[in-house]
């Protein structure tokens, strides 16, 4: 019996130094976009992908559609170590930095090429600050490219003045000053009831966020300005991940590189399907033209000009960079 007791006592001894020495760390990653939003899901399949790559010591759920942290909270939530893990769009933090709103000055880059381009000179730059910030930064996808939303036809800029504009950014609120609107900013997640209830009744974003909130049920108008690629990023608490090991370090890196480029094909993949849903769901999507074409590119230029003036040398480090390739 005693010898049983003892064989008993070894095999539980081993099963507790085995779960030790592979503990499995459980982190919940929120993400601001609704589940069926192609940053969603690919955010998913690079949980899933960390979890299978690291034989489970890393398992990643994935909490979509701003349902553990709402979109502008997202980052201070893993900064102060709430969540270790979570994904964010990017310019929604131009007040700390100019340089996080560099992928949203109008007309600077506007294919999936040049997005790709700026985001390599942007993206060390970023790093520097994430890193002053306890951050660590994963992987970066475009959003497709940004449209105008009304209720009604629009020909120019003279066609704007005083409607409710949903911003998502300083970058927008500043397109809608421009344009004589009066901005309110609101969460994607809370975009539908905002037009519902009358917040506001014009916005600016990209097709997948009108399909994502079927914007058909309350806006009748689609404009292709094709003016930039907004980027979400992923980032994840340092000091939780200086705890890591240096072999499940260097396996999220890689998976965050492959997530990276697996989503930014699919939003590519996506961009014109989106527009031909606006259009299939009776709005009417023609791209910006005419005066209103050459009031958006003054407004683009206003701004452009507004970002390289305050966003100092590393801003400029950053475009020069750009713009010589
Ligand atoms: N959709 C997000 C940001 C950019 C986009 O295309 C939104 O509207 O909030």
């Amino acid at each position: 019996m005693k010898k049983i007791i003892n064989i008993f006592s070894a095999i539980v001894l081993s099963l507790f130094l085995t779960s030790t020495s592979n503990a499995v760390e459980k982190w919940d990653m929120p993400m601001a976009y609704s589940a069926t939003n192609f940053h969603s899901q690919n955010g998913v399949m690079f949980a899933d992908a960390v979890r299978i790559a690291t034989g489970g010591e890393i398992d990643i759920t994935v909490h979509a559609g701003g349902s553990l942290f709402k979109g502008g909270e997202i980052k201070k939530a893993i900064q102060t170590g709430q969540v270790p893990i979570g994904e964010r769009l990017l310019s929604g933090h131009q007040n700390e930095s100019l340089i996080f709103g560099t992928d949203s000055i109008p007309f600077l880059a506007t294919s999936y090429a040049d997005s790709d381009k700026l985001w390599k000179h942007l993206r060390p730059e970023l790093e520097k600050i994430l890193d002053k910030q306890g951050l660590v930064l994963l992987y970066g996808v475009p959003w497709p490219s940004q449209g105008l939303y009304f209720n009604k036809e629009i020909n120019s800029v003279a066609d704007t003045k005083g409607i409710k504009f949903r911003s998502y950014n300083n970058s927008t609120a500043r397109i809608a000053e421009l344009m004589g609107m009066l901005p309110v900013q609101v969460e994607a997640a809370e975009l539908s009831q905002a037009l519902a209830t009358g917040v506001a009744s014009s916005f600016v974003s990209s097709g997948a966020t009108g399909y994502d909130r079927k914007v058909w049920e309350h806006l009748s108008h689609f404009y292709e300005v094709n003016a930039w690629l907004p980027r979400n990023y992923v980032m994840v608490n340092k000091k939780t991940w200086n705890k890591l090991s240096e072999k499940n370090r260097n396996i999220i890196m890689g998976v965050a590189k492959m997530a990276e480029a697996a989503g930014t094909a699919r939003s590519e993949q996506l961009s014109g399907w989106y527009l031909t849903q606006l259009a299939a769901n009776g709005m009417t999507v023609t791209k910006a033209q005419g005066q209103l074409r050459t009031d958006l590119e003054s407004i683009g230029k206003t701004m452009s000009d507004e970002w390289i003036s305050n966003a100092g040398s590393v801003g400029k480090k950053i475009i020069d960079g750009f713009k010589s390739e």
